[in-house]
């Protein structure tokens, strides 16, 4: 199964959980050991990347024993393309449309299409959205941030996105935000946008999970926490809040 079919057909049974774990920031072996833990406490998919020092060596070397020591589906996403494994399963081929940088909306993608075939690499297309704070990803991607009181402007860059042909749609208040999305955002977003909605930056309590989910996302994603989590059970319980 291909895993856009996969996670399609997880969101059709309700929102799902997926694990970001970010190459640069521990070793390959810590990595593979906290996917095997996530997949333990139930996540349903590993994204792999970062906004910073991603190289082709710790990319290709993570992925690997990511891979080895969970068995789900991987998926790469990138932060330009300088680095693509084919050690992924699939990458998330995203453009940042609320970036002032040409080169995020429709520059890397021009340079990362060939390689990404000849990797044989599964492309998922899809809109990516910066939210405030927006925090490294905001910065280093030249992003416009969505202002957190304007759900408005958030519903309107991602109908433009489904309209564009993209797969997903994600909202990202940016890793280590001080403040996730706010539900209402969530809600207006997920009010009329017919493909699945992934939802992240700044969450790290079965509150916040609870709170993206009711509001509609499909697809959750936490990154620091899990790689930060050392209690099994406190793990559990921010994925299970986040599939409900
Ligand atoms: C970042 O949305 C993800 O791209 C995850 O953010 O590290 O804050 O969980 P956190």
């Amino acid at each position: 199964m291909k895993v856009k079919e996969y996670l399609l057909d997880r969101i059709k049974k309700g929102t799902i959980h997926l694990t970001l774990i970010d190459p640069d920031k521990q070793t390959e072996e810590k990595a593979a050991e906290i996917a095997k833990r996530a997949k333990d406490a139930g996540t349903d998919a590993i994204m792999i990347g970062g906004s910073t020092d991603v190289t082709q060596e710790n990319l290709d070397a993570t992925s690997k024993a990511i891979k080895k020591a969970c068995g789900l589906p991987t998926i790469y996403f990138p932060s330009g393309a300088h680095a693509i494994s084919g050690n992924c399963d699939a990458i998330f081929f995203m453009s940042m449309v609320n970036s002032t940088d040409i080169s995020m909306v429709m520059g890397e993608q021009v340079k990362g299409s060939l390689i990404t075939k000849k990797l044989g690499l599964e492309p998922i297309s899809m809109g990516y959205i910066i939210i405030e704070p927006g925090m490294k990803v905001g910065e280093v991607g030249q992003a416009k941030p969505i202002k957190r009181d304007d759900p408005e402007k958030a519903t309107a860059y991602a109908l433009a996105c489904e309209y564009l042909g993209m797969s997903f749609v994600y909202l990202e208040a940016g890793s280590g935000a001080d403040r996730p999305v706010p539900p209402d955002m969530i809600r207006a977003v997920k009010g009329i946008l017919s493909v699945p909605l992934i939802v992240g930056g700044g969450i790290r309590t079965p509150e916040a999970a609870e709170a993206a989910r009711l509001a509609g996302a499909d697809a959750i994603v936490t990154g620091t926490f899990v790689e930060r989590c050392s209690d099994d059970s406190e793990l559990k319980n921010v994925i299970k809040a986040s599939k409900g």
